[in-house]
């Protein structure tokens, strides 16, 4: 256990925290969703999406092989409901203290801005981070509804910390979020429909990047026929084999950090939590 968390379940297949190895994966949750500005519960991601995670084989038929990673999960951190800053801020010290394990932080969500708490602590880590972003939104507000801290900044924070970003799957944003975009050098935007006529253009470009990458899925990047319950549902995205291909290319590459976010339901067995538990299970699944 980490400091400043608790446990209510655990990822199917993960090691019991006795013998940490190093260089694996430690999950945490962060059921908070105090920033919602639509479809609320959130908060509930963690524990439906670890309940989900049960219903998958060891053997992941999908690339024929067996989940054999090792990976521990530490439970969910103590969010401070209500309080978006002081939440990131926790997020920040509990992947501080994975890194001082020399673990790498796997974060489900909870809403999107449980990022930025994890890309700051990474950014200072490493000097020339990439983040990629997979989300139906850019989420490079500057404030929204006057919040600096809230969901739909998320990659507006992570910008000014300096990393590059790479985001896929867009097909929502303000006309300000297109200026930004425009007057800067390190944003690189692969559209939603790009992702269904380029996909090959889209992993050059992935396996071409160097330097440690941090992966961020905002379940809203897949379409809501598959993935419907996330906090801002948004027509015409991903399917499921796209987001296998990207897992196969990141994999190959220097992940630092994962997080799945913006699963919100309290029902069991809910087809969002299933598709958020695949994602986090096949990237597992891959790296090893
Ligand atoms: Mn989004």
């Amino acid at each position: 256990m980490l400091l400043n968390t608790y446990e209510p379940w655990k990822f199917a297949f993960s090691q019991e925290i006795e013998d940490i190895t190093e260089n694996s994966f430690g999950i945490i949750g962060v059921p908070f969703d105090s920033t919602t500005s639509y479809h609320s519960g959130a908060r509930l991601g963690p524990i439906v999406v670890r309940e989900a995670s049960f219903g998958f084989e060891k053997f992941n038929t999908v690339f024929n092989k067996d989940l054999t990673a090792t990976f521990y999960d530490f439970g969910d951190v103590n969010v401070i409901p209500g309080n978006c800053e002081g939440t990131c801020n926790i997020i920040e010290d509990t992947v501080n203290e994975l890194l001082d394990l020399n673990l790498k932080p796997l974060i489900i969500g909870g809403e999107h801005s449980a990022s930025i708490g994890a890309i700051k602590a990474l950014s200072e880590k490493y000097d020339k981070l990439t983040v990629i972003h997979l989300d139906a939104h850019r989420d490079l507000a500057f404030d929204f509804i006057g919040e600096k801290y809230s969901h739909a900044t998320v990659m507006r924070r992570a910008h000014e910390m300096g990393v590059n970003l790479v985001q896929i799957g867009i097909r929502s944003s303000s006309s300000d979020e297109e200026e930004f975009v425009k007057s800067t050098y390190n944003i690189q935007t692969f559209k939603n429909k790009d992702t269904h006529k380029h996909m090959d253009a889209i992993e050059y470009y992935l396996t071409n990047i160097d330097g440690p990458i941090y992966i961020s899925v905002d379940m809203d990047v897949i379409d809501p026929s598959l993935a419907p319950h996330v906090g801002n549902p948004t027509p015409g995205g991903l399917f499921i084999s796209e987001i296998e291909n990207l897992l196969v290319t990141l994999s190959r590459k220097n992940v630092v950090g994962f997080d799945v976010v913006e699963t919100a339901t309290d029902r069991l067995g809910d087809n969002t939590a299933v598709v958020a538990a695949k994602i986090i299970y096949d990237f597992l699944t891959l790296i090893e």
